[in-house]
């Protein structure tokens, strides 16, 4: 893993926690998008060398709104900066991981995502990223 790419964090509303991460961080969210195959709403923030991503479901059974509901808001997942996201997938399968995907996904902000199922990693959701502009799809 190269380094921490952003930590999610599941809210009830984006718009209300834009404007308080906004007052907390003391900069303005850098990036909003929606991810349709996710049903979620994104924001992204960025300090110093660090981001932070704030989620809301849009759907009704969509991850967001299904884990706010059983755990409230909070933090929803850490996800690393991997440079070869196929590769890495394949390395952790193999060390016992549980992948919740068998290929990476479009994510948000310009990235190809998979996660590790957080029961097989102390109970945190892990989510690996590789730009997309160095994506070459081999699965
Ligand atoms: N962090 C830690 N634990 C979590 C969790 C999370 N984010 N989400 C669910 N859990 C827990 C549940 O509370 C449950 O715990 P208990 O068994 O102790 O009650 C356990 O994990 C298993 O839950 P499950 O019923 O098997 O599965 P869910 O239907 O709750 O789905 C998960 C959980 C992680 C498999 C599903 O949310 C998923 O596939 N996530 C990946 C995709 C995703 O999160 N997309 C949104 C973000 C997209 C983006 O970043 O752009």
């Amino acid at each position: 893993m190269d380094k921490i790419e952003h930590i999610g964090i599941a809210v009830k509303n984006l718009e209300k926690a834009n404007e308080l991460y906004k007052v907390l961080l003391g900069v303005a969210s850098y990036k909003e998008e929606t991810v349709e195959a996710e049903q979620v709403k994104t924001s992204f923030f960025k300090t110093g060398e660090s981001k932070i991503e704030l989620l809301q479901g849009i759907g009704e059974d969509d991850a967001i709104t299904k884990f706010i509901e059983k755990r409230g808001e909070g933090i929803h997942h850490i996800a690393f900066a991997v440079n070869d996201i196929e590769q890495k997938m394949e390395e952790l399968k193999a060390q016992g991981f549980r992948l919740l995907n068998d290929k990476p996904k479009r994510g948000a902000d310009n990235k190809m995502i998979a996660f590790l199922h957080p029961k097989s990693a102390h109970g945190v959701l892990i989510e690996l990223c590789q730009d997309r502009s160095t994506y070459k799809p081999g699965f």
